[in-house]
């Protein structure tokens, strides 16, 4: 065994040539593009749009998505290209996730022929760039009380409201905005963002995510024609986009987790202390099984989580399990991570520190921790906690 590798349980060796040489290609981009820009981004608090090509280029953008310039790959493969990108950073692999699976996936699922001509070929290559409209300033948690809402005016509906906290918000081209309609019903719209009546501000005081573009949008009676809403009602429309976001981010988190256990694991075997490397010690020895342990089960839920999407058999819930574990594990295993590196774990000089901030939001966003706990609590007592 890789003494540095994560992959206790040789899981790699289920993975095909086809998943493997994907993966490879992604982690080489990463090691040479990604890892040595990777603090200055975050310095920066700003999103590489120098990157955006090179992600349309090695196909990690709607990559599940058949045709339309799209490859059509299985779920193993996005997760894996997922983890990948979230090895290096949060805020990088959230770009990928809003892109492919909060915007191209319903514009595929749910859009016309014609919207989808029009879309996903470009937003493949990262020529189109797309944002996602759920969260209100009021309604996180709960989107279900939107303020957000269209009236039908002939071949147009206008549209008002607040949306916040949408990724990808400043540079994007179309949001898919969800409303609900004069009958209350949950619509979904493709938004050209150069509209008459938005307001688009960025959200720049952020301890987390700092490579990752957040912004808000006000609508105030702008008219979006009637040929851009989606072809969905109710709440299914932005969940299911949800269900492929939540999985992607299960194995993302694992890739941040790996990189926290690999620099905290490195480093106990060099650091002396009372005479001995950390590694001697058996507290450190029990961090790091315990690491290693989280990382193992997180892999096999999401490995075992891929068969199922590719299956069409996964249920939500299972989505949440896997979102919920993987990252509350992942946020633990960097704050432990930190604690062994002790001081210069504070610094740039690791990368660690640079997750567990990310990490925050990772365990926010897509449904908080407790919200994925109560859907399973739904799922395995039959009571819903949110009513
Ligand atoms: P509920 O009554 O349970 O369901 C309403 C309708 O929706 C259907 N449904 C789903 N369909 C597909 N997939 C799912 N996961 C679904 N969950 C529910 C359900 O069958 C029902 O359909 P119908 O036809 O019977 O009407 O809905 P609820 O309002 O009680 O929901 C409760 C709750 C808490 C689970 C839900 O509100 C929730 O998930 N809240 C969390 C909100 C959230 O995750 N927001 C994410 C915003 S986007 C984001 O964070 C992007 S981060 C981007 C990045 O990666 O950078
Ligand atoms: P709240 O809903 O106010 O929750 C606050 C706390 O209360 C949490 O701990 C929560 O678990 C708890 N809580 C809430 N309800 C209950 C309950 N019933 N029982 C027990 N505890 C409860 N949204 C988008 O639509 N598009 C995006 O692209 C997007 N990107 C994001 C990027 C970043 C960097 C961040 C931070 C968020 C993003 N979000 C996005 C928003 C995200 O989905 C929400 O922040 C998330 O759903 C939680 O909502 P909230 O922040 O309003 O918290």
């Amino acid at each position: 065994m890789n003494l540095n590798s994560s992959d206790f349980y040789d899981l790699e060796s289920d993975l095909s040539n086809n998943e493997l040489t994907i993966r490879d290609s992604i982690r080489e981009f990463s090691t040479s593009e990604l890892m040595p820009n990777i603090n200055s981004w975050f310095h920066e608090g700003r999103f590489p749009d120098s990157i955006i090509s090179e992600f349309g280029r090695l196909k990690t953008l709607g990559s599940t998505i058949s045709g339309y310039g799209c490859p059509g790959l299985n779920y193993t493969t996005y997760g894996l290209i997922m983890k990948e990108i979230e090895h290096v950073d949060s805020g990088l692999r959230s770009f990928v996730s809003v892109q492919g699976a909060l915007c191209m996936f319903p514009i595929f699922q749910f859009g016309t022929e014609e919207q989808k001509k029009k879309h996903l070929e470009p937003m493949s290559r990262g020529e189109i760039i797309g944002c996602f409209g759920l969260t209100e300033p009021d309604h996180g948690s709960n989107p279900a009380g939107m303020e957000t809402q269209v009236r039908d005016d002939g071949d147009s509906f206008i549209l008002n409201g607040h949306k916040k906290w949408l990724t990808n918000g400043t540079r994007a081209h179309i949001a898919i905005v969800w409303a609900k309609d004069e009958d209350e019903k949950i619509i979904g719209l493709i938004v050209d963002t150069n509209l008459k009546g938005i307001e688009k501000k960025e959200i720049k005081n952020k301890y987390s995510l700092r490579t990752s573009d957040s912004s808000e949008y006000i609508f105030q009676d702008c008219r979006v024609p009637k040929s851009q809403q989606l072809q969905v009602s109710g709440f299914k429309g932005p969940f299911s986009c949800l269900n492929l976001a939540r999985f992607g981010i299960s194995w993302g988190a694992l890739g941040a987790a790996s990189a926290c256990f690999e620099e905290a694991l490195q480093y106990s075997k060099k650091r002396i202390q009372f005479s001995k490397p950390l590694a001697r010690f058996q507290l450190i020895q029990a961090k790091l099984s315990n690491m290693c342990t989280e990382i193992t089960k997180g892999q096999l839920l999401s490995q075992s989580l891929a068969l199922k999407l590719d299956n069409r058999s996964f249920r939500p819930d299972q989505i949440s399990m896997a979102k919920m574990n993987n990252v509350s594990q992942a946020l633990k295993i960097s704050r432990e991570s930190r604690d062994i590196l002790g001081a210069v774990g504070i610094t740039d000089d690791f990368h660690t520190m640079r997750h567990m901030c990310n990490l925050e939001t990772v365990n926010t966003y897509e449904g908080t921790e407790d919200i994925h706990r109560l859907i399973i609590g739904q799922s395995i007592t039959g009571k819903n906690a949110f009513v």
